[in-house]
């Protein structure tokens, strides 16, 4: 028996010289690159290990034409034919088998270990969703391989906490801040709707957005429609004299979206915020639409509102993937109070449930918000 290396320029040439040296008998125990001059790759060559029972062959076989039958290139398939007396033969026989049974077992390993880990499958579903790759693999760090759905689910969960919409256990005020056109004026429309038609409170509307010409019509159509009072400030002082007169339940109040870089028209949304305060318990609404992206969304929210404000996230009947919202949420770490998803006035609003952006997360199909409400 011989174990001999044979080196050409590509595999062929490789297998055809210890074809020609130890004849067709001769049994590949491995193929592949010559590992010689790792870092000179672009000269690799190519190497064959052979094993040949020399006392098989009576003399060296003619060279054989280039049309020769193929030659397998892939770990041989092992079937020996036993030669009764012939004990080197069996011993190589048994250890090619024994070979053959290690590397069967490796390939299995490195199939399991080619699997994700829990960690690994969590991030890649995070930032599918739209959640940055900083906060992806802070959330799905120690996820384990089994179960890490269940485990991401509950992690999720746990840290955005259980919905908070507003509660009327007293009378309150609620201002709702946020950029242009985010929803502010209809989803108080439809907060009107629900707290004056469904839990029989006594509301009333206030806007100080009056820079907008149609503005302050916009609502006092949705008021006369939902039978509701409409008062307009036309200066963010006024705001503090109408709450301090109201004996209204709810009173809820209507900026203007102004730009969140510009200084003094910030400043006066704050004016309003403080105004409401005066009388007693109020709360600040974050009006953020589920379409903007995650670090929109926070500057909007930490420009507009104060700490610990709650969260409104509109349009998510518009949105493609929950990622922002999520990572909007997580990053402010303040209470999820609505949702809406839809123009329409009253019905499209849920109280904001973390379960949904979850759920959404977790089962990416159908893709629209508006499909899974909860
Ligand atoms: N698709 C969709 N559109 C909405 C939703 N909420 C508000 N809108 C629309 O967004 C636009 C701006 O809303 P508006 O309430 O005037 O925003 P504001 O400038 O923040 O007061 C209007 O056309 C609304 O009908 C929502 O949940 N889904
Ligand atoms: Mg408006």
């Amino acid at each position: 028996m011989i174990v001999k290396r044979f080196v050409g320029d590509n595999a062929e040439g490789a297998l055809r010289q210890a074809k020609t040296e130890l004849g067709e008998e001769a049994i590949i125990l491995s193929s592949g690159p010559t590992r010689d001059v790792w870092w000179r790759f672009w000269q690799r060559r190519y190497q064959v290990l052979v094993a040949a029972d020399l006392k098989e062959r009576a003399a060296p076989p003619a060279p054989r034409p280039r049309t020769a039958a193929p030659i397998p290139m892939a770990r041989p398939e092992v079937r020996p034919t036993p030669r009764p007396g012939d004990a080197p033969w069996s011993e190589m026989v048994g250890l090619l088998q024994s070979l053959d049974r290690r590397l069967k077992r490796l390939e299995e390993v490195d199939a399991e270990a080619a699997a994700p880990p829990g960690h690994g499958a969590a991030e890649a579903l995070l930032m599918t969703a739209g959640v940055s790759e900083g906060l992806a693999v802070q959330l799905a760090e120690g996820l384990p391989r089994d179960g890490w759905r269940q485990t991401l689910q509950a992690r999720l969960l746990e840290r955005l906490g259980p919905p908070q919409p507003v509660s009327l256990k007293q009378p309150i005020v609620l201002t709702a801040v946020g950029p242009t056109g985010s929803g502010k004026t209809t989803t108080l429309a439809k907060l009107a709707a629900h707290f004056a038609l469904v839990q029989r409170r006594q509301v009333l509307l206030v806007t100080t957005d009056t820079y907008r010409v149609a503005a302050a019509e916009q609502l006092r159509t949705f008021a006369a429609i939902l039978s509701v009072p409409l008062e307009v400030a036309l200066r963010p002082q006024e705001v503090e004299g109408l709450v301090a007169r109201s004996t209204h339940d709810v009173v809820l109040i209507d900026t203007a979206g102004r730009s969140p870089f510009h200084e003094l028209h910030l400043a006066e949304i704050h004016s309003v915020i403080r105004a409401a305060a005066s009388r007693g318990p109020s709360e600040v609404l974050a009006v953020l639409p589920a379409t903007m992206r995650a670090d929109e969304m926070l500057l909007a929210a930490r420009r507009f509102a104060p700490e610990g404000a709650k969260i409104c996230f509109t349009k998510l009947d518009e949105a493609e993937r929950p990622g922002a919202m999520l990572e909007a949420a997580l990053s402010l770490g303040w209470p999820l109070a609505y949702m809406t998803d839809g123009q329409s006035v009253p019905e499209d609003i849920d109280a904001g449930d973390p379960a949904r952006l979850v759920d959404w997360l977790l089962n990416p199909d159908p893709v629209a918000g508006g499909e899974v409400r909860g």
